[in-house]
């Protein structure tokens, strides 16, 4: 079976962008796959976040995989802090990285904003994004369109640690949606719909209730003119709200558009689409807030597994740089 990887940080509240991007496949790709899921706590410690705060989102981050219905009978989920050997072979790739590569990441560039001040973890985040993907054997990584470019990273480093220290790593190639693999923000179609957006009327919250629902996207921000058509240069409001609804229905978003006379009519669909796309998943997350304990549980198991694999990949990637192994085999 191939083995796909993916990770979410938790670093606050689940949107659409992060369903119809990531999470949607992810369900999919446990039924045919060998599938693990990770909550990057450790990445979530590149920006300055309440510890309090981190832990609880943590728990979260894990009730909402199981609701949008991700099954720990079929896949593993584990939260990345448990399993020490990201951290470790973190270390042993960033002695294969170069600062040239990483000042690239536009993520750096765009968070870093070229300050001083700016945290050492947010710089080398992409290559424990890497070891994350390549503890386990990954072929196969399935995330929205922001994270293209530190996947092309995770590759390179791959193929450049084999090539100087023989077969080590499998390649990992990046599986993007056809559709919504970049839902734009409500109030700003021109940046992605993100977790850490200043405005939250511009991000669907997977737990938002009917109401907020229908009051964010009557609000959203729309072009000028009256038609409705799809074209995300000159019509990036209009364009993002036909990309979500074929992402909900199955339709493409072209057809959709042809359907619609009137911007009130397709917000209006686009609301009713989502809430009930939701009420299903919200409910689930209700129950299982119920019981954090069997969470919790599901969690240690989910680690146990990850470590099993994670554990041999290290050693190999060690003995293979000429680390001296601790004890005689
Ligand atoms: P942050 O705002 O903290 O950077 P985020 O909302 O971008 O967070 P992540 O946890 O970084 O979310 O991403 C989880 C998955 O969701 C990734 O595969 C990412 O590509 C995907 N994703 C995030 N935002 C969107 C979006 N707007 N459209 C499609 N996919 C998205
Ligand atoms: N960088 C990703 C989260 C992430 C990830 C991963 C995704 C960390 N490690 C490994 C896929 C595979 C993000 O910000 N969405």
């Amino acid at each position: 079976m191939t083995r796909v990887f993916s990770g979410v940080q938790p670093s606050g509240d689940m949107h659409i962008g992060n369903y119809l991007g990531a999470f949607r496949q992810w369900v999919e790709d446990q039924h045919s796959s060998d599938a693990f899921y990770c909550i990057v706590d450790l990445h979530a410690l590149t920006v300055d976040t309440d510890p309090e705060m981190l832990r609880s989102r943590t728990v979260d981050a894990a009730i909402n995989l199981l609701a949008v219905g991700l099954d720990p009978q079929i896949c593993t989920i584990f939260v990345q802090s448990h399993v020490p050997e990201h951290a470790q072979l973190s270390w042993l790739l960033e002695c294969m990285a170069s600062m040239g590569e990483l000042r690239r990441m536009t993520q750096f560039k765009e968070k870093g904003a070229g300050r001083e001040s700016v945290r050492v973890g947010l710089f080398t985040y992409p290559v424990l994004m890497t070891a994350d993907i390549l503890l386990y054997d990954a072929e196969r990584v399935p995330v929205g369109d922001d994270q293209r470019q530190h996947l092309e990273l995770a590759r390179n480093l791959a193929i450049r640690f084999n090539n100087r220290y023989g077969d080590t790593f499998v390649v990992p190639a990046p599986s993007v949606p056809r559709v919504a693999a970049r839902v734009m923000d409500l109030q700003d179609p021109t940046q992605k719909m993100s977790k850490s957006s200043i405005s939250p009327t511009g991000t669907v919250a997977i737990l938002d209730s009917a109401d907020q629902i229908e009051k964010k996207v009557r609000r959203a921000v729309t072009d000028p003119g009256k038609e409705v058509v799809y074209d995300p240069v000159n019509k990036p409001g209009i364009s993002n709200l036909l990309d979500i609804l074929a992402a909900v229905t199955g339709k493409s978003n072209s057809e959709l558009a042809t359907e619609y006379h009137s911007y009130a009519q397709l917000k209006s669909d686009v609301a009713e689409a989502l809430i009930e796309l939701l009420r299903p998943i919200q409910q689930r997350h209700a129950q299982l807030s119920a019981d954090p304990g069997e969470v919790l549980a599901i969690l240690a198991r989910g680690a146990e597994r990850a470590q099993s694999i994670a554990a041999v990949t290290l050693e190999r990637a060690a003995n293979a740089m000429g680390l001296l192994p601790p004890k005689l085999i």
